[in-house]
């Protein structure tokens, strides 16, 4: 990928895509074409098709996609199935049409079976049933992964697939309906103490383990995969540590420092109960992520509560 070679980066307004577009800038990436959703709707063929014929760009890197928590993913079925197979749809085939050469797609770890044995290896997808509350949105990524192989195979396109761990990092979403776990808890946890309120409520038992990496070192990792692999097979994305929600309210609580209680409502979903992601894969391709998660906590709640507030 030479330094002038025109890389389309989808949904570059996003936490991923603009994670990418900054570590590509970085890098000295010169030739970054971008549209926002109003300038390009990528659900609708005709424009994706349009787009891609007069843009005609080298590489893709595929980061647009309708996201969100446990609530929404559960809440918005149809729309998280639909919407990300067509979005997907449309930019892999026209990759496909325009000769791009390479696309680089990126997935979700809850593409794995609910029960997979852990750590996860990537050979384990499709061996057992999804975990419900994301099946949807489950399905669609690994709809988008098998047809990133299926064109490498009929057609020889070098179209490869990353399956990120859960994300944080800047320009996430806060939106409490619909937000992931970790900004739920800074969201939560920095007005409580604002406000003086006495409790806060968080979701679920506490018992589910999760792993989470800073979206800045996903994008490091999206750089290296576009730079050194060309493999057909997925390759998972993570720090390959966990902790329980429990821990990780502890350690959110302590960053905003936080002193009140906190009760777990367990009439809200648990969801999977683990899904850490084995990733020696990537560690022998010779990627490893780099900010541990107290320090992106914490440069993340600075950022994004103390230096400007959330409104
Ligand atoms: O991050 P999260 O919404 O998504 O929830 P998943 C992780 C865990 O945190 C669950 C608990 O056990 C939640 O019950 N939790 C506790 C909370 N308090 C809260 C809160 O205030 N808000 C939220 N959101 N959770 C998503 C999938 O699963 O992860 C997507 O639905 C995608 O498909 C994404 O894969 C990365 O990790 O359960």
């Amino acid at each position: 990928m030479d330094l002038n070679a025109k890389i389309y980066v989808a949904g570059h307004r996003g936490m991923v895509g603009s994670a990418v577009v900054r570590r590509l800038q970085k890098a000295g990436y010169q030739n970054i074409v971008y549209r926002t959703s109003k300038e390009l709707d990528l659900r609708s063929t005709e424009a994706v098709n349009s787009f891609f014929a007069e843009e005609k760009p080298d590489y893709v890197i595929l980061a647009a996609a309708k996201v969100g928590g446990i609530m929404a993913n559960n809440t918005f079925r149809a729309d998280f199935l639909f919407e990300n197979l067509q979005i997907q749809n449309n930019v892999i085939h026209a990759s496909h049409e325009q000769a791009v050469k390479k696309l680089l797609f990126l997935g979700s770890s809850c593409i794995y079976p609910k029960m997979a044995p852990q750590p996860i290896k990537e050979e384990y997808l499709l061996t057992g049933p999804l975990e419900p509350t994301n099946e949807p949105y489950a399905l669609a990524k690994i709809a988008g992964l098998k047809l990133c192989e299926a064109y490498r195979d009929q057609h020889g396109s070098n179209f490869i697939s990353a399956m990120p761990t859960n994300l944080y990092g800047p320009g996430d979403n806060y939106d409490l309906n619909n937000s992931h776990v970790l900004p739920a808890l800074l969201r939560k946890f920095h007005e409580a103490k604002e406000n003086n309120t006495p409790e806060v409520e968080v979701w679920g038992t506490g018992t589910p383990r999760r792993e989470f990496l800073h979206v800045d070192d996903l994008a490091d990792a999206c750089l290296h995969l576009m730079l050194h692999y060309n493999g057909r097979e997925l390759v998972n994305v993570g720090t390959g540590e966990d902790l329980t929600i429990r821990e990780l309210v502890e350690l959110v609580r302590d960053i905003v420092g936080y002193t009140g209680n906190v009760r777990f409502n367990t009439d809200k979903p648990d969801g999977t109960p683990r899904k850490l992601l084995d990733v020696s894969k990537l560690a022998k391709a010779g990627w490893r992520y780099k900010t541990g998660l107290p320090e992106g906590v914490r440069t993340v709640y600075q950022e994004s509560f103390q230096a400007t507030p959330i409104s």
